[in-house]
């Protein structure tokens, strides 16, 4: 396979600062850009909108990263969106433009609405566009006809408030971002260790003696992460990376926060091996491992597996080293695309450090088979008892910055039962106990014309969900579309059906209440919660803050008859997290350690080793090859970001560690594929997939000959999302198979392939 990894050498280093100041300076000018990067994850500023990864106790001057900027410099843009601009720019216009001119516009700075049938948003006064959301929902004929979905950026006292208001209505409805990003890891770790986070703090990276990370692209996509690979590395740390393409964050890192490192273009070497696995190879490729460390067990009686953790701690070892014994290893070395004697490296690696870690992301977790893959993770860390002391653990890398802590303030449609007990025990009202819709069933019950009202707190759901045109469709179909955003989006031009925006502040802006200036708080992926407090004007005079819109939600839905004090709560977020503590446990003292520095850290039982199973242990589980057969014209095809995008926010059409430049529509090809297709660099094809009947095609991508296994190929989220099929999702987690689409391709004719 061809080496190629676009023009940069390593990760970061200048290119990465001057990318980040120039992003920065020109969105939001040299003041305002300042201002807010100077606060950018510092104490007693804001939490970087970019992503999950945790701070550091000891932070630098400048505890950000080039994406991390580029989300704030796009949050704190001084480009504005007014009602001259909706008057000018007619629904069916602005549905022509791309994702990237769309969100380029700038931040919405008052409430609009599109009324049904109507081609134009006009502006609507605050108070009358929530009494006619208020009256749409008390009409319905029962509040299950309306959905509620959150995005993960949602700060944990809005996410509160919102969910109570949607409970206290009646519904369970609450899909959200979670479940097609990491429901996969929830369900696997709940299943396996009883509890669905990581057990990992940022402490255990400064001890482990070897990280595997699979599935997981953190150059581009937690950057900081890198800075603790580095040290790590430094301290002779091992690293086993998995991974179709040779993503360059994790072949080598120049650190921006080291002066002397930046003018010397110095770099570290972060893998020590690399395994360039088959998508969807990834149960194969560890059951190989593990296989490797089961004979060397055998080898070495005694001295290789943690005998006295799987003893006092585990249930199905027996099972497993049975199970693994049938596993051939041509069948492994067949679906994994990786040879035996690799495995046996990272067998070697594994079995070699006292205390290992293993971080993903949507790499293993957007399978048919997400969910098998985490546990496969858990069964070979289980091995050599690394879960639950210090240096070792899982790490599932979250995605969006506060998703893993809209989950614990109760984001979800299968509530347990605890938390409603809780609820109900606190405000007096009985909540709905039957479980809501998730992502899929809403989209389901969306294409069936089930759903009608659909409210989003944040996000973009007709272009983040699978099957675009159909995920469109079901949306047109419901009477109401209501979304609380920061910016211009597809979802707010769907169809002809009434429509809503309820323009919020972001994390960067002053957040004032009846009692004075508020912060927020939020959870990061290694359960630690934090404040997060914005320091700049906001963008308009007209925003709201997102948990003053839920509040004024719901009292115009649910009147004077809410049990909750929704006016009182928003006058002062103390008042709520005072609530979040009576409900949530291990939010105790809640508005008194977060006042103190870095927050503090959610209790976790299986960080103790306390596993929250049926029968108090770990499991370790059978979890059988994926067995997928191709047809000679067939393709696997994952969907994966570029350096330039925030998921369906698209900075910019170039992805510079790939060496992609001033283009989206492309799809990586593996060189020997390519030339079997008689296509080269530059040709253009027709990438198509099926959904039962129907077959789905995407038009004109650019072929890339490129170091990928053989029939993998990939393409951008969300231009491929047409392909991903609705009914196509993981076992278990429902999350959609956005990194294993079957598709054929063929080359683009003359007309645009539109016969
Ligand atoms: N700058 C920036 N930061 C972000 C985001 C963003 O869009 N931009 N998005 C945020 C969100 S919501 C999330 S969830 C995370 C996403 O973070 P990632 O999960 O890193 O994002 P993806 O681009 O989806 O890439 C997944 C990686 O998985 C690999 N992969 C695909 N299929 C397989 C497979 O079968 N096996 C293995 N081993 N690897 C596979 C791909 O090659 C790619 O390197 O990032 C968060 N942070
Ligand atoms: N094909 C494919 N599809 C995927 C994925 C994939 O890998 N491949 N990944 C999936 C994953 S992991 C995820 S998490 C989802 C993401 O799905 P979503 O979370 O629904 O989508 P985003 O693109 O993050 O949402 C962007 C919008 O959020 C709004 N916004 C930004 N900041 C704020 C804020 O502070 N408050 C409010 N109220 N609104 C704000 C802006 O209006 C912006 O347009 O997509 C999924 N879809
Ligand atoms: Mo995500």
């Amino acid at each position: 396979m061809s080496e190629k990894v676009g023009t940069s050498k390593a990760a970061a280093g200048m290119d990465a600062v001057v990318h980040a100041l120039r992003r920065t300076f020109a969105e939001a000018g040299v003041a305002r850009g300042t201002r807010a990067l100077y606060r950018l994850n510092q104490e007693g500023g804001f939490d970087c909108p970019g992503c999950a990864w945790p701070e550091a106790g000891d932070r630098s001057f400048a505890e950000f990263c080039e994406n991390g900027a580029k989300a704030v410099a796009h949050e704190a843009t001084t480009r504005r969106l007014d009602a001259g601009f909706f008057s000018a720019w007619p629904v069916s216009r602005l549905r022509e433009q791309s994702a990237h001119w769309l969100e380029a516009q700038g931040r919405l700075t008052q409430p609009m609405i599109r009324r049904a049938g109507r081609d134009a948003y006009e502006p609507i006064s605050w108070d009358e566009a929530l009494g006619h959301i208020g009256s749409k929902l008390r009409s319905l004929a029962s509040p299950d006809e309306a959905v509620f979905y959150t995005s993960g950026r949602t700060s944990n006292e809005a996410a509160f408030l919102y969910q109570l208001f949607v409970r206290e209505l009646g519904t369970n409805n609450l899909p959200d971002c979670s479940n097609m990003c990491h429901e996969s890891s929830g369900t696997g770790l709940g299943e396996t260790i009883g509890v669905g986070k990581g057990t990992v703090s940022l402490d255990d990276f400064a001890e482990a003696d070897a990280i595997f990370i699979l599935g997981q692209n953190p150059g581009t996509n937690h950057p900081r992460m890198l800075i603790t690979l580095q040290r790590a590395k430094e301290r002779g740390c091992r690293i086993v990376s998995i991974n179709p393409l040779r993503e360059l964050g994790l072949v080598r890192f120049s650190n921006p926060q080291r002066p002397l490192e930046l003018i010397s273009g110095r770099s570290t070497e972060l893998s020590d091996l690399y395994l360039q696995v088959r998508i969807g190879g990834d149960v194969a490729l560890l059951k190989g491992i593990i296989k490797h460390v089961l004979e060397m067990e055998e080898a070495r009686p005694g001295q290789v597996l943690d005998h006295a953790f799987l003893q006092k701690h585990t249930s199905g070892f027996e099972a497993l080293r049975e199970h693994v014994a049938q596993s051939s290893w041509e069948d492994l070395e067949e679906e994994s695309g990786v040879g035996r004697e690799q495995m046996a490296e990272a067998a070697q690696i594994y079995a070699g450090a006292r205390s290992v870690i293993a971080c993903w992301a949507m790499g293993l977790t957007q399978h048919k088979h997400g969910v098998a893959n985490v546990r496969e993770v858990t069964n070979l860390l289980l091995l050599r008892g690394n879960i639950g002391r210090p240096g070792a653990g899982v790490c599932p890398v979250r995605g969006h910055s506060n998703v893993q802590g809209d989950r614990t303030m109760g984001i979800s449609e299968r509530p347990t039962t605890t938390f409603l007990d809780n609820l109900q025990r606190e405000f007096g009202f009985e909540p709905p106990r039957d479980h809501g819709l998730d992502t899929v069933a809403t989209l389901q019950k969306m294409a069936g014309g089930k759903v009608r009202v659909f409210l989003a707190m944040g996000g973009n759901f007709a272009a983040a969900t699978p099957d675009s045109e159909r995920a469109e469709q079901g949306m047109a179909s419901c009477d109401l579309v209501v979304h609380v955003s920061t910016k211009l989006n597809r979802s707010h031009l769907i169809g002809s059906v009434e429509s809503i925006i309820l323009p919020t502040l972001g994390r960067t802006e002053r957040d004032q209440q009846a009692g004075g200036d508020q912060f927020v708080t939020v959870e990061d992926s290694m359960s630690m919660v934090h404040r997060s407090q914005g320091n700049l004007s906001p963008a308009s005079e007209h925003l709201r803050s997102e948990p003053a819109i839920v509040a004024g939600l719901a009292r115009a839905t649910l009147g004077r008859a809410s049990k909750v004090p929704w006016e009182d709560l928003v006058a002062d977020y103390d008042r709520i997290r005072d609530r979040i503590e009576r409900v949530i446990p291990g939010f105790e003292r809640f508005n008194e350690r977060v006042r103190e520095q870095c927050g503090f850290r959610l209790p976790n039982g299986a960080r103790d080793r306390r596993f929250a199973t049926s029968d108090g242990l770990a499991h370790l589980t059978i979890n059988p090859l994926v067995g997928r057969r191709l047809a000679r014209d067939e393709f696997l095809l994952m969907t994966i970001r570029s350096h330039d995008q925030f998921n369906t926010t698209i900075y910019g059409l170039d992805d510079r560690y790939r060496g992609i430049k001033g283009r989206r529509n492309v799809i990586f090809l593996n060189d020997d594929d390519a030339a079997d297709l008689g296509l080269s660099a530059e040709d253009e094809v027709d990438v198509s997939s099926r959904h039962g009947d129907v077959v789905r095609t995407i038009h004109r991508f650019r072929v890339v000959p490129y170091g990928i296994p053989r029939r993998c190929v990939a393409a951008y989220f969300p231009e491929a999302n047409p392909l991903v099929a609705i009914d196509s999702f993981a076992e278990g987690s429902r999350t959609p198979t956005y990194k294993s689409v079957v598709v054929t391709i063929r080359r683009s004719t003359e007309d645009g392939g539109r016969q």
